[in-house]
């Protein structure tokens, strides 16, 4: 007869539970044909020849171990001993947060695309944030988010970022209207002013091989390449806004 199972180990899932072990010290001479795990509480089952199974049909909230026995031509080997308790959950509710972006001043989806204006998801009263990274079309979609209030910005380097608080009602989702962000914001104090148009002025006419100054400051505020005079008629046509502005 062989031996008991080694290391059995359990990882909880959505009405399931993944179990692992190891094959026994000794397989009492007879080739081991089978391992069958056994949960508990309620006896769920499931057989394999692989040294790893999905038990199923588990109730999420109820904690479980798991035995393993090696079967071969003699018959079953005793219990190993019991795995780690492991209780399934239910995932969390996915919701969806789509929306569209829009660049002020910025045509071109590769312009865009190089700008990468961002999402950023954050819990009221605190908790971690969820970012996504608007696609070259301007659209963005959050996945599994919980229930829950949130302000939701959209941000981009040379922009105003746009502020939104939205509250996340169980099984529905939450559809963002559009935005677009008012460019020419460079100097980086939530304010167009002449601040910006002088940064954006003092790098006219050249073509940066990235977007920044030598500030660091995104001075080719429509991606295109160039600083130049569409850049700083985009920072005068929003001279005076602040932000965040309300999406
Ligand atoms: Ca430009």
């Amino acid at each position: 007869m062989a031996s008991a199972p080694l290391g059995v180990t359990a990882t909880a899932g959505d009405t399931q539970a993944t179990v692992s072990w190891s094959p026994p010290a000794s397989d009492g001479g007879a080739e081991i044909s089978q391992y069958t795990v056994t949960g508990s509480p309620g006896g769920a089952t499931a057989s394999t020849t692989a040294t790893t199974t999905i038990i199923t049909g588990l109730t999420n909230g109820t904690s479980y171990t798991f035995t393993v026995r090696a079967t071969n031509a003699e018959g079953p080997s005793g219990p190993s001993a019991p795995s780690n308790a492991v209780t399934p959950f239910a995932p969390p509710p996915d919701f969806t947060i789509p929306g569209t972006l829009s660049l002020d001043g910025v045509s071109s989806s590769t312009a865009f695309a190089l700008i990468g204006p961002i999402v950023t998801l954050s819990p009221r009263g605190g908790g971690s944030s969820t970012v996504v990274a608007a696609a070259s079309d301007g659209s963005f979609a959050t996945l599994n988010v919980l229930e829950g209030t949130y302000t939701i910005t959209a941000s981009s380097e040379g922009f105003l970022a746009a502020e939104r608080q939205s509250v996340v009602v169980s099984g529905s989702n939450v559809i963002m209207p559009g935005v677009s962000l008012r460019g020419g914001e460079v100097t980086g104090d939530s304010t167009v002013s002449i601040r910006d148009i002088s940064a954006i002025a003092a790098s006219f006419g050249s073509s940066p091989s990235n977007r920044l100054d030598g500030e660091g400051r995104p001075v080719d505020v429509n991606g295109d390449g160039a600083v130049d005079i569409k850049d700083i008629s985009t920072a005068a046509s929003n001279f005076g806004a602040s932000g965040p502005t309300v999406w």
